[in-house]
């Protein structure tokens, strides 16, 4: 992974890692995932990793005092995509809440509400000890993969 961070790990720009995920019916498949600042200030840094975005996964902060922060994110996101020609009606995506491990957690039903609009996949996790982040990184493959098909097919 390249990484790029401020001294308390904050992301400056993007972190980077490319994936070789084996060959899918014959076809090599390389995976290129980006990660983006998430302080609302970066603006301009989000907008430009989200240039030729093929899937996202959107990472929730599953905690009480965060939820406002996810909203607020959630809709710079939409922003960000219009933009550059994207809908977040139609991208492919998964959605993640985060943080399950700790005690002041809004409940994932009122999270999907909040959230999940769309009805896309989502997942529990505790990014820290690993706890669904492959299941989130399969289904966002799967989708994206899906989405590659079709327009092959159309
Ligand atoms: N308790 C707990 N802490 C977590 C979990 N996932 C991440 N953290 C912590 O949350 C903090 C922020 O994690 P990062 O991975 O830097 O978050 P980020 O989204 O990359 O944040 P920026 O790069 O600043 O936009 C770190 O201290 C992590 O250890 C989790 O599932 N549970
Ligand atoms: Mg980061």
């Amino acid at each position: 992974m390249i990484s790029l961070a401020t001294e308390t790990e904050r992301t400056l720009f993007f972190d980077f890692l490319p994936l070789a995920l084996g060959e899918i019916r014959g076809f090599k498949t390389r995976f290129h995932l980006y990660t983006v600042p998430g302080q609302v200030f970066y603006d301009a840094s989000r907008k430009l990793i989200l240039k030729g975005v093929d899937g996202i996964v959107f990472v929730a902060d599953s905690q009480i005092e965060r939820m406002e922060a996810n909203i607020e994110s959630i809709e710079n996101l939409r922003l960000n995509l219009a933009e550059q020609g994207y809908n977040l009606d139609t991208v492919p995506l998964i959605i993640q809440y985060n943080k399950r491990d700790l005690p002041n957690i809004v409940p994932a039903e009122e999270m999907r509400k909040a959230l999940n609009t769309r009805n896309v996949p989502d997942f529990e996790a505790v990014a820290s000890e690993g706890t669904g982040v492959f299941d989130t990184l399969k289904a966002i493959a799967k989708l994206v993969i899906m989405q590659l098909k079709k327009g092959q097919e159309g």
